[in-house]
């Protein structure tokens, strides 16, 4: 009840990527800039999984309006540029899961990016 609570309302103050975004839970940090963090998957499923989000709290895909426009064009353009900084040079999988039936289990919109630097597939 208090999960469907959380991805109804939205849940800032209970949402664990709010506060990787403050900087109050660590992680190992792929890139930041004033609007979007990027950081390492704590459990991995390639040898480079790293997960992108807007600071701002926004639930998931399906929650965003034209007003999330700007914000998710920069999402997108920064996957090839921190793929290829990971040392992706063969490519990459991205993945945006969107509610429950999509698999999505943090409310909090995320953009996946993982690959293996050589060998292909490697999960
Ligand atoms: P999903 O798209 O909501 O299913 O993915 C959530 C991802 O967030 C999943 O791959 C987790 O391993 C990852 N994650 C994390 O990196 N750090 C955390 O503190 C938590 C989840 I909670």
């Amino acid at each position: 009840v208090i999960t469907m609570q959380v991805e109804q309302t939205g849940g800032i103050a209970d949402c664990i990527f709010c506060k990787i975004a403050a900087g109050e839970i660590p992680t190992r940090k792929v890139y930041e800039d004033d609007a979007v963090l990027a950081f390492h998957d704590v459990n991995p499923k390639a040898e480079v999984h790293f997960l992108l989000i807007p600071k701002q709290h926004v639930v998931s895909l399906a929650h965003c309006s034209a007003d999330d426009e700007a914000m998710l064009g920069q999402l997108m353009l920064l996957v090839p540029r921190l793929a290829a900084e990971q040392g992706l040079s063969n490519g990459f999988k991205t993945a945006i899961n969107t509610g429950r039936g999509g698999g999505q289990e943090v409310f909090h919109l995320h953009v996946h990016v993982y690959a293996c630097r050589i060998d292909w597939p490697c999960y």
